[in-house]
């Protein structure tokens, strides 16, 4: 099989690419190791930063998510038992988006297929090889037999856990990281919402965030051990220690809790994101922990980046973009890495944290929510840098 781009992963990433090169008259071929079933049902990010909603519309991917998606002036902060509102619109201007992740997938699935793209799942035992050279291979099985994608580029997509960062040569990484003492349990549940907009919620318990995903869908979450076995809560346990954390907002309306699972907490980048005809983006470079919401952001982020990089490349011969690709796509990531981290360290409980850091924390939620300089700071991050 022969391709100009040949993608790795249906990730947001990997869907969003194909789909803007084709707009831009570029053929790639997406490989994925999962079935279209399980990719299309992975319930994970559900915030859009305002400029990615628009791009899901402007690209002719958002008939459903205009429908279907609620759109969120602000936040609300919770601390020492009040409830304080953050109004990005009237703060900076912009809003967010609240769609899920799985949403996304699913409509970028449907329009490439639509729009005569090739996505092989079930694909197995995927390496790239040549990434060095003027013609990298994507190698892999499917349907029981060996199969060879012959490309221009190949862009890595395929999350942390993917093959594409292991596959440029030892050394030609830097990574930096940090692990924290801590993870995120995750449950969804049909019950009605207990605000209008998201709750972050700073408690001796520990952290606790509500989420939706529909009017009747809710999304929370608990900080908890990294290792926590979710299985070990009962629904009753759940929506207890909820309701103890979001002590603003009492009683929370429950309802039948339909999924629930535990996240670890990183923050992680691999510099830079490009080694010769490989590209890297999304997660297979980076992670943030989920507190700024802003890891299908980035994702987004970078294959726009990288699609009009690759445009002007086809179409004008001009290599500029791809040359610059990496540094321009890391200026945003170490922004949102520096965000997430933030968000991170002022709501979480840590467990070598003493009474000097908690009084510290709540000093600086009560300096937050005073001052129109810090909210306006939190608004601009939260709801999204401008993109380059
Ligand atoms: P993905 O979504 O992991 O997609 C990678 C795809 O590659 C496939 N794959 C392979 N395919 C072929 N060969 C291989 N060897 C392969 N190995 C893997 C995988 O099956 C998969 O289909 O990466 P991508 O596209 O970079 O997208 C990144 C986002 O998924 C991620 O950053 C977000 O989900 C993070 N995140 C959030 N981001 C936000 O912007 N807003 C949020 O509100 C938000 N909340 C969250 C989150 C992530 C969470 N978890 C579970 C990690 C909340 C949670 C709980
Ligand atoms: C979600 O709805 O899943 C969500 C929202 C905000 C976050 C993280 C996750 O910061």
């Amino acid at each position: 099989m022969r391709t100009r781009v040949g993608i790795v992963g249906a990730g947001p990433a990997g869907l969003m690419l194909s789909h803007l090169l084709h707009r831009s008259g570029i053929e790639s071929v997406i490989v994925e190791d999962r079935s279209r079933a399980h990719c299309e049902a992975r319930v994970r990010a559900g915030l859009m930063e305002q400029w990615a909603a628009d791009m899901l519309v402007e690209t002719g991917v958002g008939d459903r998510l205009r429908r279907e998606s609620m759109v969120h002036d602000g936040i609300y902060l919770a601390f020492s038992g009040a409830l304080h509102h953050l109004d990005f619109q009237r703060l900076v201007g912009r809003r967010v988006t609240i769609y899920g992740q799985q949403e996304v997938v699913k409509d970028l699935i449907a329009r490439r297929l639509e729009d005569g793209g090739t996505i092989l799942f079930d694909v197995s035992d995927v390496s790239l090889h040549e990434i060095g050279g003027a013609a990298p291979r994507i190698a892999f099985t499917h349907d029981g037999r060996a199969q060879i994608i012959e490309c221009d580029f190949i862009a890595g997509c395929d999350g942390f856990h993917g093959i594409s960062r292991e596959s440029l040569p030892e050394g030609a990484l830097s990574i930096y990281e940090r692990d924290y003492p801590f993870g995120w349990l995750g449950i969804i549940a049909e019950a009605p919402p207990v605000a209008d907009e998201l709750i972050y919620s700073y408690h001796q318990r520990g952290f606790a965030l509500f989420s939706m995903r529909s009017p009747s869908v809710v999304r929370y979450y608990l900080q908890c051990q990294p290792d926590e076995n979710a299985d070990a809560w009962s629904d009753q346990e759940i929506w207890n220690e909820l309701e103890a954390r979001l002590d603003g907002v009492r009683p929370l309306p429950r309802g039948p809790i339909i999924e629930k699972g535990v996240t670890p907490m990183r923050s992680f980048v691999a510099e830079p994101m490009r080694h010769g005809r490989l590209f890297l983006a999304g997660d297979s470079a980076h992670i943030v922990p989920p507190t700024g919401a802003k890891g299908m952001n980035l994702a987004l982020a970078d294959v726009r980046v990288l699609a009009h990089a690759l445009t002007l490349f086809y179409h004008n011969g001009d290599t500029s973009g791809l040359d610059t690709y990496s540094d321009t796509a890391l200026r945003r990531v170490w922004k949102a890495q520096r965000f997430s981290w933030w968000m991170t360290q002022l709501l979480h409980l840590f467990p070598d944290a003493n009474v000097f850091d908690r009084r510290r924390q709540i000093a600086e939620l009560e300096y937050l929510v005073g001052s129109e300089h810090a909210m306006a700071s939190l608004a601009e991050n939260y709801a999204g840098l401008p993109v380059e």
